[in-house]
């Protein structure tokens, strides 16, 4: 695998892992005389009982996780919330879970169909969180997980009628002081003479910058959500009037209305005709400097700045741009047709200049998003601007590329925005286009055995974590959920439930059932993520700032340790344990657009019935 994200420290890793282990080792193994009896009972009690903090589907699976050392099996209740015993069994042992260090038995009480709230899971006198069990579970993170986006949205005005008086706020960056963007921002000197007009989109993270190739990422996969449910039948849920955005009863599905919010801005980003390298996409625009915890948006006053094109982000807006003009064809013709022409200008421009890289090294006052590989870009782009237009050149850039073919399209940590292969290839599995059946059957396989591989990861593992033991990089939840999603398609493809389980438990992770007992989506759960990094839901920072809105999804647990937060308070941890919800973390606890648009993505998926 390409060592573009962080690799987990193996050093640090392995010596937390030899302390876990060696702790297991130490841990004693009473001999069973009267004097220590009780200890010896009181130590094999479990320390924790995992669940899924917001519930349960009465059709989904239903399982947790136990912290135990004890060797054999132990009794669960699963109580209802007036105590009454609903369901019982017994545990299955699992043993040792590598990436956390814990010791771990498995509850399964998916037999149980029954609904109502307030249930709680107890083993051995541990009682769980209570959780909810029923069918419209995910109705609200629907929902939720999507205003993350409106709330993000720079340029306009946050509504009080639409996010809640706390979340209101002025339109960022419109040129109005001390704002010094985004209306009219040159480039970083040398890269061009003009300034550009680059208002809109939304803000990526924590921070206020806005990046082409991470946008490019977040839209495909809001706009594939739609494109996903609509095929099954489920697109009402997502159609005009059911989400908080200002263009509710425009007649066009909401969530495309959020995701052209960003396609208009990643449009603006392209160099226009007449200049040097037309056609070709502005790697990022951002500020000049960092700005400080908080800032909120309308008050930053750092300048603006377009950082130089790249081959990576040209693509990205070709990709998605070809994608938006089959999606939203049917609902406005005429925006189709521009997002198809920019698309088609992106993609030459990219194959005039293929290899214009953007540098790691390009991270002061924003995120570098470097990339040193920009031929699954290339793959990922053909394969949308085939899938829309059928035409014969593209289809030769799709089956030449060595992303049609090889195996490293999916890997064990799966697709993120600087490999973004799967995208062409989920593109090609599922959307009618003309390759032949053969090689889409070849395709769709693809798609199957790496789901295979997510489920034989949660499998082995005590938390069902679809990630390699040392997947815990800067994003690890985007990660899960994004391989959560291959598997979600998997189920699509094939019909079977075992990969609809698989996607849904996937959810448990995010919302409790994992070795911190944190649910990492804020407004879920209750010891759920709050602090996330933000400059403007900065609560923590400044009593007088919000804290994150519900369904805003963490980071997640980053083994790299790459902020002062985290090097500070998470010394030594068993990888899928260094997390810590402090505002400060920014490898571990910020938010960001890719990490929520595949929770948004999951949760539409988990939302459906019937
Ligand atoms: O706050 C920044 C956060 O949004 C980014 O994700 C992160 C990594 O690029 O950087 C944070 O900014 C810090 C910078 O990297 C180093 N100096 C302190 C900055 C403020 O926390
Ligand atoms: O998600 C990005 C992760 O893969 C990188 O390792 C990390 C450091 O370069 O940057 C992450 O992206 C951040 C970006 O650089 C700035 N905005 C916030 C993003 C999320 O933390």
């Amino acid at each position: 695998m390409p060592a573009r994200l962080p690799r987990p420290r193996g050093a640090r890793g392995a010596a937390a892992l030899l302390a876990a282990a060696l702790l297991l080792i130490a841990a004693p193994a009473a001999p069973a005389t009267p004097a220590n009896s009780a200890a010896a009972a009181a130590a094999a009690a479990p320390s924790a009982v995992q669940v899924n903090q917001l519930g349960y589907l009465p059709s989904g699976p239903k399982r947790a996780t136990v912290v135990t050392t004890a060797t054999t099996a132990l009794p669960w209740q699963l109580r209802n919330a007036t105590g009454a015993v609903a369901a019982s069994g017994t545990t299955t042992v699992h043993g040792a879970d590598t990436a956390s260090g814990d010791t771990t038995h498995l509850v399964d009480f998916s037999s149980y169909q029954g609904t109502g709230t307030g249930y709680t899971l107890t083993v051995d006198g541990r009682t769980s969180h209570p959780f909810d069990i029923r069918a419209d579970l995910y109705d609200g993170l629907r929902s939720d997980a999507l205003s993350f986006f409106y709330q993000q949205r720079s340029g306009i005005p946050i509504q009080a009628s639409l996010a809640g008086a706390a979340y209101a706020r002025p339109a960022g960056h419109l040129g109005i002081a001390p704002n010094k963007g985004d209306t009219s921002v040159p480039c970083q000197t040398g890269v061009c003479d003009y300034s550009r007009d680059v208002r809109g989109g939304w803000y990526d993270a924590g921070d206020q910058g806005k990046y082409v190739v991470n946008g490019g990422i977040a839209v495909w996969q809001t706009v594939n959500s739609f494109e996903r449910a609509k095929r099954s039948g489920h697109q009402a849920a997502l159609g005009d009037a059911t989400l908080r955005v200002p263009e509710r009863g425009n007649r066009v599905p909401d969530v495309l209305d959020e995701a052209r919010w960003e396609l208009e801005f990643l449009m603006r980003m392209q160099i226009p005709e007449g200049k040097p390298r037309a056609g070709m996409a502005f790697h990022k625009i951002h500020d000049a400097q960092w700005t400080g915890l908080p800032t909120r948006p309308e008050q930053d006053s750092q300048p603006r700045e377009l950082h130089a094109p790249s081959t990576a982000a040209t693509l990205n807006l070709a990709a998605v741009a070809a994608q938006c003009a089959r999606v939203f064809a049917p609902y406005d013709k005429a925006f189709a047709a521009r997002c198809l022409a920019s698309a088609r200008r992106a993609w030459s421009a990219a194959k005039a200049d293929p290899n214009v890289l953007a540098p790691d090294s390009d991270g002061t006052g924003g995120g570098a998003y470097g990339d040193t590989r920009v031929d699954d870009e290339f793959y990922w782009a053909a394969a949308e601007l085939y899938a829309t237009t059928g035409e014969s050149a593209y289809r030769d850039a799709v089956t030449s590329s060595p992303f049609h073919t090889s195996a490293d399209a999916f890997t064990p940590l799966g697709f993120a925005w600087p490999d973004t292969a799967a995208l062409g290839r989920i593109t090609l599995a599922t959307v009618p286009n003309g390759l032949p059946a053969d090689d889409r059957a070849r395709i769709r396989a693809s798609v199957v055995s790496a789901a295979d591989g997510y489920l034989d990861a949660m499998a082995r593992q005590g938390y069902a974590v679809p990630l390699p033991e040392d997947g815990y990089v800067w994003g690890s939840n985007g990660q899960v959920a994004n391989n959560a999603s291959v598997i979600a398609v998997a189920y699509e493809l094939t019909g079977h439930r075992r990969y609809r389980d698989g996607a849904l438990e996937t959810l448990d992770y995010l919302l409790g059932r994992n070795a911190l007992g944190q649910s990492y989506v804020s407004g879920y759960g209750e010891q759920a993520s709050h602090n996330q990094h933000h400059r403007f839901w900065a609560h923590q920072a400044d009593a007088s700032l919000p804290n994150p809105p519900a369904g805003a999804l963490a980071g997640g647990p980053d083994s790299a340790l790459q902020d002062p937060v985290a090097q500070e308070k998470l010394p030594g941890c068993a990888a899928a344990k260094c997390y810590i919800d402090d505002i400060g973390s920014y490898s571990t606890n910020e938010v960001a657009i890719n990490w929520n648009a595949p929770l948004a993505w999951l949760a539409a998926f988990a939302a459906e019935r019937g």
